[in-house]
């Protein structure tokens, strides 16, 4: 066997444990040659980047590619805030950090306080499954998995069939700007959809069509307890089973006026 071969199959073998765990990507930081010259510092000649946008478990790279030594010190004008600190950075070194928490990260050089940078870090939306939601509704044997993000316990879903609605309930703790992230299939509830936040209609989420999903994501306050969307079928008035019947009947019709149609020559 060759070696690229080789590489081939350790490839795809390593695909799946890739995707299993979340990925983390490496940033690197440049401090560039020139970098402790305050003259430079207005076309923010010091961090390259001096901004970046990472996510949660992402680890940057500052090397110092400069002459002299610099730091890479966490805080704002020039005051450390203590979450992390390279102490002085030969030049050819490099100083890294692991980035565990998602929010804005602001740092400076302590021995060249102008030279100033910034690390985003947004957090990894992790779903979740909320399973056999449906099952309060119709036969009770249709239900969904339905995926959702959410920081706070999604205690239920009921489904009311009569206001073609799933509302929501949570419970514990949450945060001004949380977002609750849900995927609902179309055969449990199809659009378009409008949503209650607190028995109070809300207009500024956002919904993206997948195919036979709509995902919401929905501002929540601290104290949000219910989400209602409301729908114009709910499941099983119009459910899978209806719809593959009705797929049935337009073919047979599409068949059948199909062979009346089809001209003859
Ligand atoms: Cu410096």
């Amino acid at each position: 066997m060759n070696k690229l071969a080789v590489f081939s199959i350790v490839g795809l073998l390593l695909i799946p444990i890739g995707y299993s765990l979340a990925f983390a990507t490496n940033w690197d930081v440049t401090i560039p040659s020139g970098a402790a010259d305050p003259t430079n510092a207005e076309k923010r000649f010091f961090y390259s980047p001096w901004e970046l946008t990472a996510e949660v478990n992402d680890k940057v790279q500052w090397g110092n590619a400069d002459t002299a030594a610099h730091t890479v010190t966490s805080g704002k004008n020039a005051t450390s805030d203590g979450i992390f600190d390279s102490s002085l950075i030969s030049p050819g070194k490099s100083f890294s950090y692991t980035f565990t928490q998602a929010g804005t990260f602001d740092y400076f050089c302590a021995v060249h306080p102008w030279m100033i940078g910034t690390v985003n870090v947004k957090g990894v939306e992790e779903m979740k499954v909320l399973h056999n939601v449906g099952s309060d509704a119709g036969d009770g044997k249709t239900t969904f998995d339905v995926e959702y993000s959410l920081n706070k316990v999604l205690a239920s879903a009921k489904v009311d069939q009569k206001e073609k609605a799933v509302t929501f309930t949570m419970a514990g703790v949450g945060n001004d700007g949380d977002k609750f992230v849900v995927k609902l299939p179309k055969s449990l509830l199809a659009g378009p959809l409008l949503v209650w936040v607190d028995n109070q209609q809300i207009t500024d989420f956002e919904q993206t069509d997948d195919g036979g999903i709509n995902t919401l994501t929905i501002p929540l306050t601290a104290k949000s307890e219910t989400v209602t969307v409301v729908g114009t079928n709910v499941v099983p008035e119009f459910g899978p089973i209806a719809v593959l019947i009705l797929a049935v009947a337009i073919i047979a019709t599409v068949t059948i006026s199909g062979k009346i149609t089809i001209p003859k020559f």
